[in-house]
């Protein structure tokens, strides 16, 4: 039997490397989590997600997984995160770990005997080709991280595919054996206590074996869904998630609602929820050949849409997970809010509207503060998703200007999510004693936990009265969802239902005041469950991101 704990829980989701240093390496660490679990106690989460933490040569930030059994040293040892484990556990707080199982390190061991013969035990464990007649790649697919997703190996004599670095080669799940092997890893991890997973680009795992060339070369539209995707994870689910009971979040790059109702049903046994992106690509331009770095002002209206369209399709069928922010993802109110006059108003602003969903809501790092996006010149950044892009977008293909792209940068980059955790007003935010890995972003003397929870304009605050709303009325994971205003740009105003409760959720998007007149919704008295402004307004305005839950 499964245990739907999630439905009525908050997850709260760490970046290890930026999170807490306690060995003053400039490095966070499991002692530094393990060192804050009072913190995320007193915040109300019921779980905690963390990005990868196996032993990995850090080329894509731990994506790259060189022994899914062993914790890198740099992170500390495989006795410390069973000690977080069993840390956690006691304080009610359960443990989620991210798997990456679309592909390894080049440095596993699995790769480094795959690549040394055609016929050895691991030779089919990635995906292996000859190359064309003229040693070109076998097609024209391209990597997320620029150029082309084909590499040539001198040893093997072969191309190897991998959908993001070079040293991060996809493993072939068309192999019985790589199946079990990752079967395996996650009973391991099971047996120590975690209680789930999130499972990286799982939407990637199955391809099309006949590997046909995609429309535009150098391109990713191969990518998503492929033919045996809901074979392997009904497969996964039945070796491990059922029978181990272990809660599943699945990153689903491409899913639409439809899709997505397919891969989180439950009659069908594959995953509990998906990561959907189409919400955040509101300020995207569609079918741009540069991609994620083709912005535009963030369109509201599709916002709603998109986000009304899930709670429909997944009603009664699925469940949702809720997020803005995560690793991958710049700081929202930087990226579609006000994050200097109206900070705490916009912060909680899309707090609101998220919170206020059917689903599991994620909050990730520093959100629960209002951290901003990196105040960063070029040479500051890190990511290899921005350098390969770099080079690939503006240097080769020169599709976009450097100046266009800098901007993009300025707003999107994964950097901007990945700075240390702006936790005091000492030396480095109190995230490190040492140089942190990575720049903290300036602002965090007037930004961090110890300002924000001392202000009258508490953004914690905020986010504590969310997950206890969360955990305390069923209206909010049972009731039903109804969008108003659809049409309108910048008020994100719905209705939840409960037998005899109904909560309207409103919120103004924008830094100017816009007309809304709560008695044209409701007739007779109402009141106030959350509000973001101290006196809020009687009507017939909003102010700048003015949000609220009434009931009536
Ligand atoms: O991200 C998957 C993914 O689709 C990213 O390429 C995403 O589109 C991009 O980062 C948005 O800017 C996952 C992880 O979350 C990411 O950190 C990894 O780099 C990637 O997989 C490879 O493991
Ligand atoms: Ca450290």
């Amino acid at each position: 039997m499964r245990n739907n704990w999630w439905k009525k829980a908050v997850i709260y989701q760490v970046y290890p490397k930026s999170f807490c240093d306690s060995n003053a390496d400039g490095i966070g660490d499991l002692n530094g989590i393990k060192s804050k679990l009072p913190y995320l106690k007193e915040l109300g989460v019921d779980a905690i997600w963390l990005s990868p933490i196996y032993l990995s040569p850090q080329v894509d930030n731990g994506y790259d997984v060189q022994d899914y059994y062993k914790i890198d040293p740099m992170f500390g040892t495989n006795e410390e995160m069973y000690a977080l484990i069993e840390r956690a556990h006691e304080m009610g707080i359960k443990v989620i770990m991210d798997f990456v199982a679309n592909h390894t390190s080049d440095q596993a061991y699995w790769f480094q005997e795959s690549r040394k013969s055609r016929t050895n035990p691991y030779s089919d464990y990635y995906i292996w080709r000859d190359a064309g007649p003229n040693g070109e790649a076998p097609n024209n697919w391209g990597s997320n991280f620029g150029g082309s997703a084909w590499t040539w190996d001198e040893t093997r004599q072969q191309y190897y595919l991998h959908y993001y670095a070079s040293e991060q080669p996809d493993l072939n799940w068309e192999n019985p054996k790589v199946r079990q092997a990752i079967y395996d890893v996650m009973k391991f991890w099971k047996e120590k206590g975690v209680d789930g997973w999130r499972l990286d680009v799982i939407t990637s795992i199955s391809k099309d074996t006949k590997f046909p060339d995609n429309p535009q070369p150098l391109t990713t539209s191969n990518q998503q869904n492929g033919p045996r995707m809901h074979e392997f994870l009904h497969e996964l689910n039945k070796n491990v998630f059922t029978p181990y009971d272990m809660m599943t979040v699945g990153e689903a790059p491409a899913s639409k609602a439809a899709d997505a109702s397919l891969l989180v049903d439950p009659k069908r046994e594959e995953l509990d929820m998906v990561f959907t992106f189409e919400h955040m690509h509101i300020d995207r331009k569609e079918n741009d050949i540069n991609g994620r770095w083709a912005l535009q002002k963030p369109n509201f209206v599709e916002l709603k849409s998109i986000l009304s369209e899930w709670q429909k399709q997944l009603r009664d069928r699925g469940w949702n997970a809720l997020y803005f922010e995560n690793h991958d993802r710049a700081r929202v109110i930087s990226r579609w809010g006000n994050d200097t006059k109206y900070r705490y108003e916009s912060a909680t602003a899309f707090a609101t509207v998220l919170h206020g969903l059917q689903g599991t809501p994620f909050i990730y790092q520093g959100e629960e503060i209002g951290m901003t996006n990196a105040d960063y010149s070029l040479a500051d950044y890190d990511d290899i998703e921005l350098k390969g892009n770099y080079q690939f977008f503006v240097k080769e293909q020169k599709t976009i200007s450097e100046a266009d792209f800098l901007k993009a940068v300025g707003k999107i980059s994964r950097d901007h999510a990945r700075t240390p955790m702006q936790w005091n007003v000492s030396k480095n935010a109190g995230f490190s004693e040492a140089t942190p890995w990575l720049k903290v972003n300036s602002n965090y003397k007037e930004i961090n936990v110890d300002a924000d929870r001392l202000s009258t304009k508490s953004i914690f605050k905020y986010y504590q009265k969310l997950i206890q709303l969360r955990h305390r009325e069923e209206i909010l994971t049972k009731g039903s969802y109804e969008l108003l205003l659809a049409d309108h740009p910048s008020l994100f105003v719905y209705q939840r239902k409960l037998k005899d409760k109904t909560w309207l959720v409103v919120a103004n998007l924008t830094d100017t005041t816009q007309t809304f007149n709560v008695s044209e919704f409701i007739k007779g008295d109402y009141k106030f469950i959350l509000k973001n402004y101290a006196k809020p307004e009687s009507s017939p305005t909003l102010r700048p991101f003015e949000a609220y839950i009434i009931e009536y």
